[in-house]
């Protein structure tokens, strides 16, 4: 059994003002795209079943875009014959029953199962049970909906958990809403053929479980998200679990990546500002996102240094953000608002003293994922 894991689309989302030949916002249309390559992806794999772990728009009234590209691209999924299964993410949840939720406008189609009343729903199929549970904006009724699920797990068919939750405090977007799954109900997961999450946009398996996965998001929602691959997951079932019941056969889960719009990192020294300049690294860059960093400025360089002049220095790029990192021996005022940029190197030069060579490298590829997972919930607003 084939099943295919994908996430926090976010269709409608748009940032930085940037416009294509369309006219349409550059970032938004980047989205749409990440959710049309997942689509012909699935067109080519041809997998059992479809399911989609919440947020798959970035609003809960997204605009008539955004509605439109998801109609046109569930009709081409739904004619596929393969069910696809969608739960609602805290994004496309409305915080009051003023407005209904936008995921019932996929009502009536024949191939396509959604779960957004904030309430348990078993989606049941002749050799498989999705147990969903969508995103509940009152916390307290989540625990009977976990209890429910757990009833309903029936070991004579392949059992799937669907959620779009923080599994531990670790995956928390610092976002409004979120819900964090209760610790001392991980153990339904063993129960579980397959656990599948939304809301971290990252891709990895969860803590000590070996059938707990994030997909991550097709896109990213903030310059704060460094992770320049995206994608979905291809889960493969076996069949022996009807055999011998009482084990546990790991899923086995493959990472599919999908092209997307690269975020790339370049620094110019200020101290030697023109020969930083005239050296800088431009390859890669063109319809790259480029941050910029100015490092070692002095305050009369900051006032200097126009971010238009440093934009011009990668003319190629789709866009150009430019970050100011001081000089030490400045103002301390200045230093703090600069203090999440230089924390990480300040870290990283304190574990190389301690550290061996190799040590250093092993820690140091940990530590980046850590500050770019710290940058993005910090930047990650709704
Ligand atoms: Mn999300």
């Amino acid at each position: 059994m084939k099943i295919l894991h994908f996430s926090d689309t976010h269709l409608g989302y748009n940032d930085l003002e940037v416009l294509n030949a369309e006219n349409i916002n550059q970032r938004e249309a980047d989205f749409y795209d990440a959710f049309a390559q997942v689509v012909t992806q699935i067109q080519e794999i041809r997998p059992d079943y479809i399911i989609h772990t919440g947020d798959l728009f970035h609003r809960a009234s997204p605009s008539n875009r955004a509605i439109a590209f998801a109609l046109e691209q569930f009709r081409i999924l739904d004619s596929l014959g393969i069910p696809f299964i969608l739960i609602a993410g805290n994004h496309s949840t409305p915080r009051t029953n003023m407005s209904a939720p936008i995921l019932k406008i996929f009502e009536g189609f024949e191939n396509i199962y959604l779960s957004y009343n904030q309430t348990y729903k078993m989606i049941e199929f002749a050799d498989v049970i999705f147990h969903t549970l969508p995103h509940m904006n009152d916390e307290t009724q989540a625990l009977s909906q976990i209890e429910l699920c757990e009833e309903n797990v029936h070991k004579s068919k392949k059992n799937i958990m669907m959620m779009h939750c923080s599994v531990g405090a670790w995956y928390l977007m610092q976002e409004f809403g979120e819900w964090v799954y209760p610790s001392e109900k991980e153990y339904i997961f063993k129960m579980m053929d397959y656990v599948a999450l939304g809301h971290w946009h990252g891709f990895g398996a969860v803590g000590k479980h070996e059938n707990v996965y994030y997909s991550g998001s097709t896109e990213r929602t903030s310059l704060g998200d460094k992770r320049n691959s995206k994608g979905f997951i291809l889960v493969t079932l076996d069949g022996a679990n009807a055999k011998t019941p009482s084990l546990f056969d790991a899923a086995h889960v493959e990472y599919k990546e999908i092209q997307i719009r690269p975020i790339l990192q370049r620094e110019i020294d200020c101290e030697a500002y023109e020969n930083a300049v005239e050296k800088r690294d431009m390859s890669d860059t063109k319809d790259a996102i480029v941050e910029v960093k100015l490092t070692n400025l002095t305050a009369l360089q900051s006032i200097d240094i126009q971010n238009a002049e440093i934009k011009k220095l990668f003319p190629e790029a789709m866009f150009v953000s430019v970050k100011r990192e001081f000089k030490r021996s400045q103002n301390a005022a200045i230093v703090d608002d600069i203090e999440v940029l230089s924390l990480e190197n300040h870290f990283l030069e304190h574990i190389k003293e301690d550290a061996d060579a190799k040590e250093y490298e092993r820690l140091k590829g940990k530590i980046q994922e850590l500050f770019s997972a710290y940058e993005e919930m910090s930047d990650d607003t709704l």
